[in-house]
């Protein structure tokens, strides 16, 4: 799901990059991980991750930031680390930005809570 306005993209936890390439009709884009080098194939794109699009002749046209719901860490993965992350945003221990505070919350209300890492906990453990 593509946000125009903020330039970002949401995609499924465990899509890696060959799943995302043909998800988007072999279109011609980059992928880069959070610290903009190049993501290898095999690598599962997690939140913070961006996709340039890019013109014929290799020119980025634009860039959107990557968002795997519940993948607060950003490694393409749901685990009980994520929850923990959320929790602490959630009573100010810990402060997460942009779009890894979208990625924490799971229940989509606009805010991170402990209900949203309930959320991820439960995910991460098999229950939802
Ligand atoms: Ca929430």
């Amino acid at each position: 799901m593509v946000d125009e306005t903020d330039k970002t993209v949401i995609i499924d936890v465990g899509t890696d990059f060959a799943l995302f390439v043909s998800q988007v009709n072999n279109a011609n884009i980059t992928l880069l991980q959070a610290n903009s080098q190049p993501l290898s194939a095999g690598m599962l794109i997690g939140t913070g991750c961006s996709v340039q699009v890019l013109n014929e002749g290799g020119i980025a046209l634009s860039t959107y930031e990557i968002i795997v719901p519940m993948d607060v860490g950003g490694d393409g993965r749901i685990t009980s680390s994520d929850a923990r992350t959320a929790l602490r945003a959630a009573v100010s221990l810990e402060s997460i930005q942009g779009i890894y505070s979208k990625a924490a919350d799971a229940n989509g209300d606009g805010r991170v809570t402990s209900a949203d890492a309930r959320a991820i906990l439960r995910c991460a453990v098999g229950l939802n």
